[in-house]
């Protein structure tokens, strides 16, 4: 029997089309394999799910611990921000309604010229690099995110306390259109907006980040965004999000969880696994994704760092 065999401009549309798309994968691969930088802890989990695209420069951390990263899907679907819901699943869905455009941070307070920042200007102005850290929650979760972002400390250079400056405070952006449960009259699961402090030296201290991303990419609305704290060794809450002021005082902050509860949660708020929480042991932690919990690190494993800041202090009443 006569076969015909067809030429390349006789396929039908459906065979066009596939083959277009063959095509365009085949050169999506080619370019991403070039693309990717072969090392690093991120692109090895990379390779292995789905990712935001890769939109900041920074300087990547070597991960020399070896922390097990928690996967993109983990630390964007699982969150805290009450001024969504407490629904910590619900967070990703409701969290479009925050507007980051033209986003700025008010400086105040005991600092040589109080001044408004822009966001980003803050980009240009300091170096971004990574920071795989570990993140523990009070209720006792936790995750290792790569974050994205610049110290604190180049911030604080930049914007030159006083030197009656003893603690620096952080507010959360106020606006009830943009935030639901702002809206809320009687019924908000907590005051608004949403407060945070450090002592100055805990402010100052290498590991304590202004994050602007993670995974290498802007940082996802129902992570904080534009900009956050992250203190890796204290309790989650201390990590403010999407912060719109920024306040150096010489009085300790009324922070929002102490204000909410103070025999629950204190100003300190580190990482303490020989300090229970009243109603539970802090003791060990559920990671993200796994199914048995393991040991709660002192001061969240970053004992080295940071315990010199707290010498002669009780923790279990400084907590
Ligand atoms: N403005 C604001 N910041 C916040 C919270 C919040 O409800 N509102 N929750 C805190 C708590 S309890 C935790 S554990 C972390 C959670 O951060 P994540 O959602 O990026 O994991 O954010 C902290 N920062
Ligand atoms: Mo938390």
């Amino acid at each position: 029997m006569y076969k015909l065999t067809k030429k390349d401009w006789q396929l039908s549309e459906n065979e066009v089309t596939s083959k277009e798309l063959f095509d365009k994968r085949r050169n999506f691969l080619k370019l991403g394999a070039a693309s990717l930088v072969a090392s690093g802890s991120v692109m090895q989990a990379l390779a292995k799910q789905s990712l935001p695209i890769k939109n900041l420069s920074f300087k990547e951390d070597k991960n020399p611990n070896n922390l097990k990263l928690n996967s993109y899907e983990q630390i964007t679907s699982h969150n805290n921000f009450y001024e969504f819901t407490t629904n910590q699943k619900r967070v990703k869905d409701l969290a479009h309604t925050l507007n980051t455009k033209n986003w700025t941070i008010e400086v105040d307070g005991l600092v040589e010229k109080p001044m408004t920042l822009d966001f980003d200007d803050l980009l240009k102005k300091f170096a971004l690099e990574e920071r795989i850290y570990r993140f523990r929650c009070v209720e006792g979760w936790s995750m290792v995110v790569p974050w994205v972002g610049f110290e604190l400390s180049k911030l604080i250079k930049y914007l030159k306390p006083l030197s009656s400056a003893k603690y620096i405070r952080f507010e959360t952006l106020f606006d009830d259109d943009m935030f639901p449960d702002q809206r809320n009259m009687v019924f908000k699961a907590i005051d608004y907006p949403y407060v945070e402090g450090l002592r100055m030296d805990e402010a100052m201290n290498e590991l304590t980040l202004m994050a602007v991303g993670l995974y290498g990419s802007s940082m996802p609305k129902q992570n904080g965004a534009p900009i956050r704290l992250i203190v890796p060794w204290k309790y989650g809450f201390k990590s403010i999000k999407s912060i719109a002021r920024i306040s150096f005082t010489d009085k300790q902050p009324l922070n929002t969880w102490q204000k909410e509860n103070p025999k629950e949660y204190g100003f300190y708020a580190n990482v303490n696994p020989n300090v229970d929480h009243p109603r539970w042991s802090q003791a060990k932690e559920r990671v993200l994704g796994k199914f048995f919990k393991q040991d709660t690190l002192m001061f969240n494993g970053y004992e080295k760092q940071v315990a010199h800041l707290y010498k002669g202090m009780d923790l279990t009443k400084e907590f």
